[in-house]
């Protein structure tokens, strides 16, 4: 099962083979309930944190992908026991045609579920070249059961027998190993170069050709606090397929349909050119972020008011809900009140000046302020008015909602290496992080040091009112272990909730802390 994986991996990068480990996976991944998934995702995450595998989101796709490799492996070794079990009844002159069979049964569901994720071949060129290497596996099990069993049966085996049989499997070993790990090698070593080839073909991001819109605010980061905009690759990314869908521009078009009176059906440049572009600096962050969490971002939206293009699709009277519907099945509602009385609702075909990646929702995504990532979908390709309120993916899986983001704020640096004099000789060590409340700003934000008493930040002036704020805190430097904790309060004065929640059904919430020996 190795090599057979091995070699169906090169193929996915070399002519655009379906990779049936990851079309299972994400099949079976659809199909479990929600409260196992979202368990399935908890302990991951935990894992990813406690071990520290890096950023959360790249790390649990790695991990993803892993696990749907490693079920096919444990998968083939039970078929492949089973059919030697079998073998040993029937006898070994069956062995490549009942392997074959073998092989071919699990082939087939395999072969179908790659037609409905197409990769760059044909859907029956790659139904064929799934199914049949699979029988060919099978086969060649049902093969490996001959050599191994003994020739003479009923006699004891000789020892020139016994002989060929360990050179035999020394040499089935050497050769697996060798396409295992030639086959993942030069597919991974194909997947780098064309990612690279990709980030290379595109322009300069507009946040690298222009300044910031608050560039000459007056409260300096404190250095090692994250970037106030997010660069593009560092940018979380989750959704629920192991591959995120590849829509072709040339053949897209969105359809606006449902209740309305006036169905639109419209291309990528119709509705850059049709549409007055805005642009919005926006933080996102996912709803599974835990306090102090890496799946938070920031960069800069353009694409065409939501309200504006459903006016022109002319909604029903009955109509009282948008329902957005993507190419990897998920969907989300959104009150059409909301989306009249909200300018800043977005159907966003940029970021930061480049047009989507397909990671993040090549050609279309939705953004709705205040609203956890869960509510936004990605890849859009309907938007259809409906009478009626009905549960989104997640939603349906046991998440809130409404999912509106929390107040949250982060301790990102203690700057003990730019300790300065203060002006009244002591010693300053400046502490700095973010602070977000979704759409609603962040009015105050207080540090505490060693449960003392809490202490105003100063902010700074934020990318826009749809972003996260950056604060800093100059902090009398006294020597020794400390712990510093951090609370925000929103626009409206509202404090973060300092009781630790977990993230589901509706976002984490606590407050972030930093013990330090200084
Ligand atoms: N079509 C689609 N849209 C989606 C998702 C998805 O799985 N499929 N995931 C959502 C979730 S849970 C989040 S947090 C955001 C993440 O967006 P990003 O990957 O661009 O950061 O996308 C949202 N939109
Ligand atoms: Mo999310």
């Amino acid at each position: 099962m190795a090599p057979l994986l091995g070699s169906l991996y090169l193929a996915r990068h070399l002519v655009g083979l379906p990779f049936a480990p990851y079309d299972a996976f994400d099949w079976i991944t659809r199909r479990l309930p929600g409260p196992v998934v979202t368990r399935g995702i908890d302990a991951m995450v935990a894992v990813i944190r406690a071990l520290e595998l890096g950023e959360t989101s790249g790390a649990a796709k790695t991990a993803e992908k892993l696990l749907a490799v490693g079920g096919v492996l444990v998968f083939g070794g039970v078929i492949g026991a089973a059919l030697f079990g079998f073998l040993r009844r029937v006898g070994s002159r069956w062995g490549v045609g009942a392997g074959g069979v073998a092989g071919a049964l699990v082939g087939l569901p395999l072969a179908w579920l790659g037609v409905r994720h197409p990769g760059a071949v044909s859907p029956i060129a790659g139904a064929i070249g799934v199914f049949g290497s699979f029988a060919a596996w099978g086969a060649l099990v049902g093969w490996t059961y001959g050599r191994l069993s003994a020739p003479t049966e009923g006699a004891a085996p000789l020892a020139a027998e016994r002989m060929d049989r360990r050179r035999f499997i020394v040499r089935l070993g050497s050769a697996s190993a060798v396409i295992t790990v030639v086959g993942a090698g030069i597919g991974s070593f194909l997947a780098m170069r064309r990612e690279r080839s990709e980030l290379r073909g595109r322009d300069a991001p507009w946040s690298e050709r222009n300044p910031l819109p608050n560039e000459g605010a007056s409260v300096a980061p404190v250095p090692g606090t994250r970037p106030e905009l997010t660069p593009l690759a560092d940018h979380y990314r989750i959704d629920i397929d192991t591959r995120p869908p590849e829509l072709d521009a040339a053949t897209w078009r969105l359809r606006v349909g449902g209740l309305v009176e006036r169905p639109l059906s419209l291309s990528l440049a119709e509705l850059r050119e049709r549409y007055e572009p805005r642009h919005q600096f926006v933080t996102l962050a996912c709803i599974s972020n835990p306090i102090g969490g890496d799946l938070i971002g920031t960069t800069r939206w353009t694409g065409l008011r939501l309200a504006e293009l459903l006016a022109d699709a002319r909604p029903a009277p009955s109509a009282t809900h948008v329902r957005m519907r993507a190419a990897d099945g998920f969907h989300e509602v959104v009150a059409l009140d909301e989306v009249r009385a909200d300018p800043r609702i977005l159907l966003a075909y940029a970021w930061d000046g480049l047009p989507l990646t397909a990671e993040h929702g090549f050609p279309l995504r939705v953004y709705l302020p205040g609203r956890y990532g869960m509510k936004q979908p990605k890849w859009i390709e309907r938007i259809e008015l409906i009478d009626h309120w009905e549960p989104g993916y997640w939603v349906e899986r046991g998440w809130d909602r409404e999912a509106r983001m929390k107040p949250t704020s982060v301790i990102d640096t203690v700057g003990a290496s730019m300790m300065v004099i203060a002006p009244s000789r002591s010693m300053v060590v400046p502490i700095g992080g973010i602070a977000h409340a979704g759409a609603r700003g962040i009015s105050r934000v207080e540090v505490r040091v060693d449960g003392g008493p809490w202490q105003e930040a100063k902010l700074r002036a934020p990318l826009s009112e749809l972003t996260w704020v950056l604060w800093r805190f100059d902090w009398r430097f006294e020597a020794g272990e400390h712990v510093f904790a951090v609370r925000c309060f929103d626009g409206d004065g509202v404090a973060q909730v300092a009781e630790p929640g977990p993230v589901r059904p509706d976002g984490a919430t606590g407050l972030h802390s930093e013990r330090l020996m200084l």
